[in-house]
């Protein structure tokens, strides 16, 4: 058995009615969608991952975007209730997967909480406050994870959708950043790769057990990553972008070993 599994789904028939709030609504080619789509689950198939992909739904608009439908740790999985009220009945399938891996924990009304809001470096986990995730929500979340060791910080987030639009983890100790859309001095300790100016959206790059995964759209932030010697794997994600969405936020990484 491989050392992660990935939770995936299909791009929906629906996208074109996908949730959107700091883009204009432009044409997504559906085709090409599911084609990178397609290559961004290969990718995590090279880099050591079994793809467990769910069923698509013309329901579920934004149902692609499985990060926001759950948050998965060693210990829990815990199941969102998403900001967005159009995306809430995406969690059901996400959590009779995860129910497969790990205990489950929820969070519920009047909580609001999308995954995209959650980085996880170590034992912190930073929440963000945001259009979508509610102070509730991060209260559930750290009632949620802190007996298993975790810290749980509230993090602002200003002029992007999700926290990890602007800040994610590239190892344990270093976060690439837009530090226009967070305040910097929240994340204590942690280095700060700050993207290229000329790149506002580059701030998101997965990881994926020992690898990095990164869109081919930011090739001066993907410079300066790999003159600090890091080496992502590289896809195309240009019309899942167009949805608001990007790389962390079409798969559930989880160790496969617990
Ligand atoms: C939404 O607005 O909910 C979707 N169109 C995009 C969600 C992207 N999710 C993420 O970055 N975690």
């Amino acid at each position: 058995m491989r050392s992660h599994i990935a939770i995936t789904r299909g791009v929906s028939a629906s996208i074109a009615r996908c949730e959107l709030t700091h883009l204009e609504r432009t044409p997504i080619d559906l085709e090409l969608a599911r084609a990178q789509h397609l290559e961004y689950e290969r990718t995590l198939g090279r880099l050591g991952c079994d793809v467990r992909r769910l069923p698509t739904s013309e329901d579920w608009p934004d149902g692609v975007f499985v990060e926001d439908a759950a948050v998965v740790l060693d210990e829990v999985a815990v199941v969102t209730r998403p900001g967005a009220a159009s995306r809430r009945g995406e969690t059901a399938a996400v959590a009779d997967v995860l129910s497969t891996y790990r205990r489950l924990a929820y969070i519920v009304a009047p909580g609001t909480l999308d995954g995209g809001d959650v980085l996880t470096v170590g034992r912190s986990i930073f929440v963000g406050l945001s259009s979508r995730t509610n102070s509730e929500g991060i209260e559930q979340m750290r009632r949620a994870v802190e007996p298993f060791g975790y810290t749980v910080s509230t993090a602002t987030v200003e002029g992007c959708l999700h926290l990890k639009s602007a800040a994610t983890a590239v190892d344990d100790a270093t976060l690439l950043v837009n530090r226009r859309w967070i305040v910097d001095r929240e994340f204590g300790s942690l280095e700060l790769v700050d993207v290229d100016p000329d790149e506002p959206m580059a701030a998101n790059v997965a990881r994926v057990g020992p690898n990095l995964l990164y869109p081919s759209a930011f090739p001066r932030t993907r410079e300066r990553l790999e003159r600090r010697g890091f080496a992502p794997a590289i896809v195309d994600v240009s019309e899942l972008a167009k949805a608001e969405g990007a790389v962390t936020c079409c798969s559930l990484i989880l160790f496969a070993a617990n």
